[in-house]
């Protein structure tokens, strides 16, 4: 596990989030959606939540909130993240994409970008994993990644609008080294991709009529590190496990 993330940039891990698991995170998740399924940032977070929340939803705030922090905090996901680089992991941010089936964010295809040249992690130690809640394939709007990327420091990416955006080009992007080769990510629903924040990466298009492809994305740091927290994603540690 550990050997395959430090090769590759990447690890997909299976059977943390059991099917139950995904479909009880969608239906809470979904009650909070607008009309074009917008992405939903740090959904663990009371205050984000309520904002992007229509008025009918604000009282289901503190629960999907409550569930969105237990997930952030899996003992076994936060001990697989501690076990990467030896040392306590912190969270740092949440975010849920639905990319909807027929909406207009179902048109989001990210350009191949890396994760960091948000956060900027000096040390390149910032992660995202990244947990299926449907079946993920090329029709539906899978990612896909450039193996081995990760040893990149920071490439140049002009900044981009990656919420919201009304382009369909979210995604700093990045001018991909020639020698790397690039890998569709199809996978099962449940499925976690533990990624390197320095890891090449994008996604295609829904074009699928009926299969949506959500997507909760959860970045994490070793505790300590220093990090931008950003003016829309506005970062903080987040602690993840239990207080003394
Ligand atoms: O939702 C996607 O297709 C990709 C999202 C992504 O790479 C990101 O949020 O950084
Ligand atoms: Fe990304």
């Amino acid at each position: 596990m550990r050997e395959s993330f430090h090769r590759d940039g990447f690890v997909l891990v299976e059977g943390l989030f059991d099917a139950a698991a995904c479909d009880r995170l969608q239906a809470l998740l979904r009650r909070h959606a607008d009309a074009d399924f917008g992405a939903i940032l740090n959904p663990d977070r009371d205050d984000f939540l309520e904002r992007q929340s229509p008025p009918e939803a604000r009282v289901h705030v503190a629960e999907t909130a409550a569930a969105l922090r237990a997930a952030m905090r899996e003992p076994r996901m936060v001990a697989l993240l501690d076990g990467l680089w030896e040392r306590p992991v912190v969270g740092l941010m949440s975010q849920m994409l639905f990319k909807e089936a027929n909406t207009r964010y179902a048109d989001q295809a990210w350009q191949p970008h890396q994760d960091n040249n948000y956060p900027r992690s000096p040390n390149n130690l910032y992660v995202t994993i990244n947990l299926f809640l449907e079946d993920a394939d090329r029709e539906n709007g899978c990612l896909y990644l450039y193996p081995g990327s990760h040893a990149e420091p920071l490439l140049p990416a002009p900044p981009t609008v990656s919420y919201r955006e009304s382009d369909g080009r979210p995604g700093t992007p990045v001018e991909v080294p020639a020698h790397y080769e690039k890998r569709d990510l199809i996978v099962a629903k449940g499925t976690m991709l533990v990624m390197h924040g320095n890891l090449i990466h994008g996604s295609y298009a829904n074009r699928s009529p009926d299969r949506s492809r959500p997507m909760l994305s959860m970045s994490f740091i070793p505790e300590g590190e220093p990090f931008v927290p950003g003016a829309t994603a506005q970062r903080k540690v987040i602690p993840l496990r239990e207080e003394l």
